[in-house]
């Protein structure tokens, strides 16, 4: 049974630290088929300056009590109170250590939450973080709670063979009657969301690292039997982010082992419990044949997120759940820092920023909106946003920004040293870096507690050589309520000459402080001035996306072409000839059909990159790629119709697909021939990325499916099989070769959930009128189930974020569709409910007609009396 509402709102103004501690956690689970029984020890004691008569009240969620008691003496009824959700007890010793005893009995087996313990695929699993380690036992579940663990599990060797938990490993042995036992000691105090166990039968992938220090560590990645050797780029990834985090930051791990289990029913990402991630498989098994560059990139990514949480999250936690930013926004940073290292730095940083505004962007500018640290919860769970981990770590890349390289790590090395081992808040974050440089920090902390998204208006005037840069921030009061004061925004620029270099030119006057190639704006207005220009510069401004802020630079059109083909900066390319082509296709979507969607010298300038040899190739797929339709929709901003945005956008692919034609063919001829035996790493990625981008342009030049169902054919990697049957499925829905493409598909990878679930999504996405058929067979379909949160996003957020012609049809039928899914799904498993159901949230910016039936199907959903507390937030806010 999921949790329904009572209405409870917590604010970080109330926080108060804790009235008890406890040192010290000594677990014994045993696991059963059908129950598991644990008990608790902890050791404890109360906070000095506390009240000696206060009563200890501890956390639970479904929780059914077996056995409590105090220094070994059994606590009469008199004294406590304990309900599913929690367990109070009286007259505790007034001073002094104690030691409490706690057992519980659980059923993992029926828990389809996938919150605290649970069993996937006969898997047991643990997730706890924010707040399921109430569901294992009564505790202060919160995260200022640091403890030491010990943990015993013991089971039956034939269903469990493997026996896990966080630290290292201790003893370990055989009991009577089949069973055995595993102990695990983790020397790091840590707050219980960070605990873990798996247990189960299960493959496993071995290596070791040596650390800068010499010391050596046991590396496992533990799947599912028959699957261990589909690990192998993840621990590759693995040992490269502890190489990173070394060279980088200083920072060694500090385990004598670092185990990685990959799990099937997962309702996040991954999880960074100390010493023992816990993984949806998707993040980490990868096999040319399944998996696409994407997932590639993907799975590198998350491993390097989860290790680096290490440090940035478990060495040094949260203070409590208000300032999730501070281990999160951090290690997003790192992460994309590590990629950007390990990849192209250019592209790496247009993948983070196409992903802020597509995610971020939306949600800071409609119903749920929220600072970055915000300031009240009713679901925590309903935190783990855009804006606290893309936005959160922009923050922190405006602050190496503003910072310099130098000053941002005498910053951290501050943090590291002064908070190991510390539950932290955002302020004693900034005061290290204010501390290690000297600088006052205190505008910039306005970031993490204003919501919304600033506009930078720039203008420039030229006369005699001289160049005035006029800035100007503004920032509108969103559905958060929050302030509205100037921040510090840190503008990257660069005047760019006739030759297509950066000119050196420094500031002469001004109001705003500029420092090398960044323009401080502190104010609401400010100017900057450069003289004796021989000529007029063209403004390449915001560089690197230097800050999160919407830019209405006013600049000629010419410029603008002209920075698209020749900005050094290989950012300020990409963004200049993207903005062109987004206002051309948003200019057209909003005059209706019928008009061309976009200038022939844009067409010419999208054309021409393609074939630029100077650019890498992944950076040429970036530039020829048209906005999608979601990302124009919220260029329109309101009064949005998405047949006109469909209509627009296919208009301006026919129309560079026409005038491309011929150079497309060359340049994917000549990628072709240069490609051999499949190889993940960037390079060889970028250029399938380029090929098949070509490969859509060149299947609608043609008109038929002919080009894609060859290439589908041919393909000996699901990269290029994914795109081949992307074009036939989208493009070509109605022919033969579509449907022999998709049955193909499926009866191919049937038994791959992983790839199956690329299949779901696929079919979910034709932008077609048959598509609502097709997903109502698909929910009924026998591989279809709502109890896998990945299949389950696969169909539904497939179909509701994936495809926006079909999901916001006019007769509304695609949001009463998507509602009753979402219904259905809360019963089982409310946390992947709420999350979809995100899809709704800029409901408001549609035409009235669509509007209207958005909100019908949202309030029909909203009546249901038995929403869990998660969705019912979400639609609480979303209508509100
Ligand atoms: N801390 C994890 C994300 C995560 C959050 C919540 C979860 O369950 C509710 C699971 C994972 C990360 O940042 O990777
Ligand atoms: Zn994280």
């Amino acid at each position: 049974m999921q949790r329904t509402d009572d209405g409870q709102v917590i604010r970080l103004s109330d926080y108060r630290p804790p009235a008890f501690r406890i040192r010290h956690v000594d677990m014994r689970f045993s696991l059963n088929d059908g129950h598991t029984d644990v008990e608790t020890v902890m050791e404890m004691e109360r906070a000095p300056d506390t009240d000696a008569a206060e009563p200890l009240v501890l956390d639970g969620d479904a929780l059914t009590l077996i056995a409590l008691d105090c220094n070994g003496v059994a606590i009469g009824a008199e004294r406590f109170e304990a309900t599913p959700d929690r367990l109070t007890i009286r007259d505790l010793p007034p001073s002094g250590p104690f030691t409490l005893r706690i057992a519980t009995r659980l059923t993992p087996e029926t828990n389809t939450e996938l919150m605290g313990l649970y069993r996937s695929n006969g898997v047991w699993c643990t997730q706890c973080e924010a707040e399921g380690f109430r569901r294992i036992t009564y505790f202060l579940d919160r995260p200022d709670v640091l403890a030491t663990y010990r943990v015993r599990i013991e089971a039956d060797r034939e269903a469990a063979p493997i026996l896990l938990s966080n630290g290292n490993p201790g003893e370990h042995g055989d009991l009577d009657g089949g069973r055995h036992y595993a102990v695990w000691d983790d020397p790091h105090p840590k707050p219980s969301y960070l605990f873990a166990l798996v247990a189960g039968r299960l493959d496993v992938l071995t290596d070791t690292f040596e650390t800068q220090s010499g010391r050596d560590v046991d590396l496992a990645i533990y799947t599912e039997p028959g699957l261990a050797d589909r690990a192998a780029y993840a621990m590759d990834a693995l040992k490269r982010s502890m190489v990173w985090d070394e060279r980088r930051f200083g920072r060694e791990y500090d385990l004598d082992v670092f185990n990685i289990v990959a799990i099937s029913d997962f309702n996040m990402g991954a999880m960074e419990n100390k010493g023992l991630n816990v993984f949806n498989h998707k993040y980490v098994l990868l096999a040319p044949d399944t998996a696409t560059d994407g997932d590639y990139a993907g799975v590198e990514t998350v491993i390097a997120h989860e290790y680096f949480h290490n440090w940035t999250g478990n060495r040094i936690t949260c203070r409590d759940w208000f300032q999730l930013c501070l281990k999160e926004g951090l290690t997003v940073y790192r992460d994309q820092e590590f990629s950007a290292d390990e990849r192209s730095r250019t592209v790496k940083r247009i993948g983070s920023v196409h992903g802020l505004k597509a995610q971020q962007f939306p949600e800071d500018q409609g119903p749920l909106q929220h600072p970055v640290r915000p300031r009240q919860y009713r679901e925590i769970n309903n935190f783990y946003t855009a804006t606290v981990y893309e936005k959160g770590s922009e923050l922190v890349r405006m602050l190496a920004t503003i910072l310099g390289e130098a000053g941002f790590r005498a910053g951290m090395d501050l943090y590291f040293a002064r908070h190991d081992g510390d539950a932290a808040t955002i302020e004693d974050f900034l005061t290290c870096f204010a501390e290690a440089t000297g600088t006052d920090l205190s505008q910039f902390a306005l970031w993490y507690d204003q919501a919304g998204t600033p506009e930078l208006y720039v203008t420039e005037h030229f006369e005699a050589g001289r160049l005035t840069l006029s800035l100007r921030q503004s920032l509108a009061r969103g559905a958060a309520g929050t302030g509205i004061e100037p921040m510090h925004i840190p503008v990257r620029f660069g005047l760019v000459g006739p030759d297509g270099t950066d000119l050196a030119a420094e500031p002469t006057a001004g109001t705003a402080e500029v420092e090398g190639d960044v323009i401080h704006l502190v104010t609401a207005e400010a100017e900057v001035v450069f003289s004796e220009l021989a000529e007029r510069p063209r403004v390449s401004i915001l560089r690197d996306f230097s800050a999160p802020v919407t830019l209405r630079h006013e600049q000629a059109y010419e410029d603008r072409l002209v920075l698209a083909r020749l900005d050094p900066n290989g950012f300020g390319r990409w963004r200049a000839l993207t903005d062109l082509v987004g206002e051309a296709l948003r200019a057209a979507s909003m005059a209706g059909a019928g008009r061309p969607a976009l200038d022939p010298r844009l067409i010419e300038a999208v054309v021409a990159c393609a074939a630029e040899e100077r650019l890498e190739p992944a950076l040429r797929a970036l530039m020829i790629a048209l906005p999608g339709e979601a990302e124009i929709a919220r260029l329109v901003g309101s009064n949005v119709d998405p047949e006109a945005i469909h209509q627009a956008r296919e208009g301006a692919i026919g129309a560079v697909a026409t005038a491309g034609a011929e150079t497309f063919r060359r340049v994917r001829d000549g990628l072709e021939r240069s490609s051999g035996n499949f190889s993940p790493d960037a390079a060889s990625a970028g250029r399938r990325a380029l090929s098949n981008a070509l490969l859509m342009y060149l299947s609608a030049a043609d008109g038929t499916p002919a080009l894609a169902a060859e290439a589908f054919r041919a393909a000996d990697n699901m990269t290029d099989r994914m795109a081949a049957a992307t074009i036939l499925a989208h493009r070509f829905a109605e022919t033969p070769e579509a449907s022999e493409a998709l049955d193909r598909f499926y009866a191919d990878y049937a038994h791959d959930p992983l790839v199956l679930d690329k299949w779901f999504t696929l079919r979910a996405t034709v932008p077609s009128d048959a598509t609502l058929d097709t997903v109502r067979d698909l929910a009924a379909h026998p591989k279809f189930s709502m109890a896998n949160p990945n299949r389950a996003r696969a169909l539904i957020g497939g179909f509701a974020t994936g495809n926006p012609r079909v999901f916001h049809q006019k007769d509304g039928a695609g949001y009463r569709w998507t509602a009753e899914r979402l219904g259905e799904l809360d019963r089982l498993n409310p946390q992947t409910a709420a999350r979809l159901a995100t899809a709704f949230r800029s409901w408001r910016s549609f035409e009235p007609v669509r509007q209207e039936q958005a909100r019908a199907a949202l309030s029909a959903l909203a009546s249901r009396p038995e929403l869990s507390r998660d969705l019912r937030d979400i639609l609480d806010r979303t209508l509100s």
